[in-house]
């Protein structure tokens, strides 16, 4: 893997926002940043890892910060409030890299960096979404959290149009050209992500989903049950701003 000196050099940032994970925060950095390192498809990139925590009430930020005296490539952000959306945002707008990279703490799936970079890199999209919904994705997560993920994914069909599989999760895109488009967005918390991903369909880029295996290392850190009354209301204002909300010019 390429190092660099200079910090207007590195290819792809990988943003992840953080929310409480004392529990699996150290041993996950350390396990991504050594794939990245061992895997061929990789090699050449400069890589930055941009952890964007908000409202951490856990050991979280502590952690962080001895995490990144050994490792350089490693950056923390930080906001107020527990907000998804809100570290996303601040984490793209502040990725070095030419490509951006958006992972989950209890994810980190290198294979998809290498699939999504060849097709950003080698076939033009401009996005690459990762879904859990393809034929060919294997989902290990609960049946009620599927059973979950595919209403959501139904009630954004209803409520934009959207034709994708997935919206949440892993994606990774060439900056530059989808800076606008987060500008673009106002819904925050859970819903950023899909209006991210709408927005940046229906605005003409070339968007492409590839199938993901999700096995992730523990269970979510909010509830179901609590997070869908917010959902449910953010999809009421995403319906409105994606059919009513004309885009900056
Ligand atoms: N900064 C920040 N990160 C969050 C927040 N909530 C969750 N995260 C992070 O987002 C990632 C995914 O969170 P999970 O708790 O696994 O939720 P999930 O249901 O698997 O996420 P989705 O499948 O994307 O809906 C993890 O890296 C969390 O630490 C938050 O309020 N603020
Ligand atoms: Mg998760």
């Amino acid at each position: 893997m390429k190092t660099h000196k200079d910090s207007d050099t590195i290819d792809v940032s990988v943003v992840i926002p953080v929310y409480n994970e004392e529990g699996i925060l150290s041993a996950s950095v350390e396990d991504l940043f050594a794939r990245i390192d061992a895997s061929p498809k990789l090699e050449g990139y400069s890589f930055e890892i941009l952890l964007s925590a908000n409202g951490c009430v856990d050991r979280t930020v502590d952690i962080a910060h001895t995490l990144m005296e050994r490792h350089p490539r490693l950056r923390l952000m930080q906001s107020e409030e527990p907000n998804y959306g809100k570290a996303m945002r601040m984490g793209i707008k502040d990725a070095r890299g030419k490509w951006v990279i958006c992972d989950e703490i209890d994810l980190c799936d290198v294979d998809f960096y290498e699939r999504a970079l060849y097709r950003l890199r080698e076939e033009g999209y401009d996005m690459v979404v990762g879904s859990k919904r393809l034929e060919r994705s294997f989902d290990k997560r609960p049946p009620f959290r599927r059973f979950a993920s595919s209403v959501i994914n139904w009630m954004l069909w209803l409520a934009t149009g959207f034709e994708g599989t997935d919206t949440h999760g892993l994606k990774a895109f060439t900056r530059e050209r989808l800076l606008g488009v987060v500008d673009d967005c106002v819904v925050d918390r859970d819903m950023f992500a899909s209006e991210f991903v709408i927005r940046a369909g229906r605005a003409d880029f070339r968007v492409t989903e590839i199938p993901v295996e999700v096995i992730e290392k523990r269970a979510p850190s909010i509830q179901l049950t609590k997070r869908v009354p917010r959902v449910l209301r953010q999809l009421g204002t995403l319906a409105w701003v994606i059919r009513f909300k004309r885009p900056k010019a």
